[in-house]
C-alpha cells in the first residue's frame, strides 16, 4: 500500500529540543526553590516517562517529594522553555525540512503526533521552521489531546481519525522507544533516527532506521 500521509514526531525528531526541555526545567524548579537539578544523564533516564507534567511527578516519587506543584512548575517550565525556543538557538534537524518539503511536491499529507504542548510546536515553528508552515499540517495532535500519552498509541489514533487514513497509509517518523511503540503500536509504517537523548533507545520495531534524516528515501515508500 502506497502511503498519503507522513506524521512527524516533535522532541527529538523535528529539531534536538530536549537540551532546552531540560534547562527549562531546571529554572522552573530553581525559581521555586526546589533542590532538584537534572543532570544530562539523569534526564536521559528520565525521559523514559513521557510528558514533562508526568516526568516531575515521577521524579517526586522517585525522591519521595510530597507536595509537589507538578502542574504549576510545568506550566512555568513551558514558558521559560518557549522564551529560550524564542531566542532562536534550535534548528531543524538536518534532512528533515527536506523530508517536510519533498512529501509536500509529491502530494501527500502532513501530520503531528506530538507528547509536548500545542505552544511548544507553535513556538518550535515560529523559531525555526517558519510559523506559515503549521498551516501545511492537516492534523496536529498533542499531549493536550489524549488521556495517555507515548507509548500509548492514542495521539496516532486521533490523527489516524482526523486525516481519516488506514494506520498502514501512513508513515510516521520517530526518534525514540516511546514514540516508535506509540506507532507501531496504531499500525503506521514508521522509520526511526535516534537522537542525542534517545541514542541508546531500542527502535527495532520500526521498520526502518537511519542514522539522519537525509538517509531517507520516500520513493521506497511511495512506490511500496
Ligand atoms: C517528548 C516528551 C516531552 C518533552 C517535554 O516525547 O516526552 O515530554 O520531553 O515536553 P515525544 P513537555 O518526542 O515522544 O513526543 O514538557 O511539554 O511534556
Ligand atoms: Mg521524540
Amino acid at each position: 500500500m502506497s502511503i498519503k500521509a507522513l506524521v512527524f514526531d516533535v522532541d527529538g525528531t523535528l529539531a534536538e529540543t530536549e537540551e532546552l526541555h531540560r534547562i527549562a526545567f531546571n529554572q522552573a524548579f530553581e525559581e521555586a526553590g526546589l533542590p532538584w537539578h537534572w543532570s544530562s544523564d539523569l534526564y536521559e533516564d528520565l525521559l523514559k516517562v513521557t510528558g514533562g507534567r508526568e516526568r516531575i511527578h515521577a521524579h517526586a516519587e522517585a525522591t519521595a517529594f510530597q507536595d509537589i506543584d507538578a502542574a504549576g512548575l510545568h506550566t512555568r517550565k513551558t514558558e521559560i522553555y518557549n522564551e529560550l525556543i524564542a531566542a532562536g538557538s534550535i534548528a531543524p534537524r538536518r534532512g528533515i525540512e527536506t523530508l517536510i518539503s519533498e512529501g509536500r511536491s509529491q502530494g501527500l499529507r502532513l501530520a503531528i503526533a506530538t507528547t509536548t504542548s500545542r505552544a511548544n510546536v507553535v513556538g518550535l515553528f515560529q523559531a525555526t521552521f517558519g510559523r506559515e508552515l503549521l498551516s501545511a499540517f492537516s492534523s496536529i495532535r498533542t499531549g493536550e489531546d489524549v488521556t495517555i500519552k507515548k507509548p500509548a498509541p492514542e495521539v496516532y489514533l486521533k490523527v489516524l481519525r482526523d486525516l481519516a487514513l488506514a494506520p498502514n497509509e501512513c508513515l510516521a517518523f520517530e526518534d525514540s522507544f516511546n514514540g516508535v511503540t506509540a506507532a507501531k503500536t496504531a499500525g503506521l509504517r514508521c522509520v526511526a533516527s535516534p537522537a542525542k537523548y534517545t541514542k541508546a533507545d531500542r527502535l527495532d520495531q520500526a521498520d526502518h532506521v537511519v542514522s539522519c534524516w537525509r538517509e531517507v528515501r520516500l520513493d521506497d515508500f511511495i512506490a511500496a
